[in-house]
């Protein structure tokens, strides 16, 4: 509630300091009983307030739990996320946004789950959604854009996962075509867009995010092991979900406005500064054949740019691109 995220926000402005509940209750305007009821609701979600009877209350500790507050609290974004929910487990955050999306939620809700039960990738593959382990999140858009755009969409939230890991020093991730983001050549981002759309008018695009955060190799199944991995591996450092959350979903809303604004060329140009294995050569699986080819670069809609088997220019709309490592 807006009362509870100024209750924080006075406890937080005075953290070194206490104020008294007769100051709070002034404050915000409710009675003595009214400040305590709120206190212990941030008490369940995982703050940390110390009372002293002739001093007052100070915030010692915020949660590590995620919260509809504690990913607002400190959020730096002017309509991304200003809607959210989040769920302690569902089967899929992509489920809830159609839902959502569907009942007019407005353009920015933002759907967290710390587990999914039947977490999706592309093509009804499965994502592996563990508890408290990473980001499973997925992000409600109205984009006036003709819907044959929508994948550049895909590829901004790639740009925009790979600047906000590069911003931390010991991490250099590099983007995967068309949409895993790799660190040491190993997965631990993946995208999913989904769209209604009728013609070419787009009703709501659903970006669903999933970015392992926490696991130890021991968290990942046996399957994923040897190509996947989590910030916590990479670094061994101890990683804040909210933290990230809230980086992610203000770098987005700049990114995303930019790409409004200017369309999508310095999408674009930033993907490919990124991208894994430009101007290298990568075995191609299409549906129908398979061959080795250069990877050129990116086209205005998202295509992998290539040369075809018999030698032409071609592009590629869907695809898996493998490599040999030597
Ligand atoms: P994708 O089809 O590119 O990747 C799926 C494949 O990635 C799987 O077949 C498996 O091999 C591998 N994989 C599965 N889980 C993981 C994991 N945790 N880390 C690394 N590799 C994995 C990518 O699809 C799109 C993923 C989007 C996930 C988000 S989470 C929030 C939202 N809700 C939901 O159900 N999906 C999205």
């Amino acid at each position: 509630s807006s009362t509870r995220n100024k209750l924080i926000e006075i406890l937080a402005l005075n953290n070194d300091g206490y104020i008294s509940g007769q100051a709070i209750s002034d404050k915000l305007q409710i009675s003595r009983s009214a400040v305590w009821k709120h206190m212990k609701e941030l008490e369940k979600d995982g703050y940390k307030i110390e009372g002293k009877s002739n001093k007052g209350y100070r915030i010692i500790g915020f949660p590590n739990k995620l919260s509809e507050n504690t990913i607002t609290w400190g959020l730096d974004s002017k309509w991304l996320g200003k809607n959210i929910i989040h769920k302690e487990s569902t089967s899929s955050t992509q489920t809830i946004a159609h839902e959502h999306a569907r009942n007019q939620a407005p353009n920015g809700t933002v759907i967290i789950a710390d587990e999914q039960t039947d977490g999706r990738g592309r093509i009804n593959r499965n994502w592996d959604s563990t508890k408290e382990k990473g980001i499973w999140m997925s992000i409600i858009l109205r984009p006036e854009i003709p819907a044959h755009h929508a994948p550049q969409l895909t590829l901004l939230t790639a740009t925009v996962l790979a600047d906000v890991l590069s911003s931390y020093p010991l991490l250099q991730p590099q983007i995967k075509w068309p949409n895993d983001i790799l660190l040491n050549g190993k997965k631990c981002a993946g995208i999913l867009t989904e769209m209604q759309a009728e013609q070419d008018q787009i009703w709501y695009v659903i970006i669903g995010i999933g970015l392992n955060v926490k696991h130890t190799r021991e968290d990942l199944s046996e399957e994923l092991r040897h190509r996947a991995t989590s910030l916590g591996m990479e670094t061994e450092k101890d990683w804040s979900i909210q933290e990230l959350i809230q980086k992610i979903l203000a770098t987005f809303e700049k990114t995303y406005e930019l790409y409004l604004e200017r369309g999508f060329g310095e999408i674009k140009e930033k993907w490919e500064h990124y991208g894994f294995k430009i101007g290298k050569e990568v075995n191609i699986k299409t549906m129908k054949e398979e061959w080795k080819a250069p990877f050129l670069g990116i086209a205005e809609d998202g295509a992998m740019l290539t040369i075809s088997k018999d030698g032409h220019n071609q592009r590629i709309y869907s695809a898996e691109i493998s490599w040999f490592d030597n």
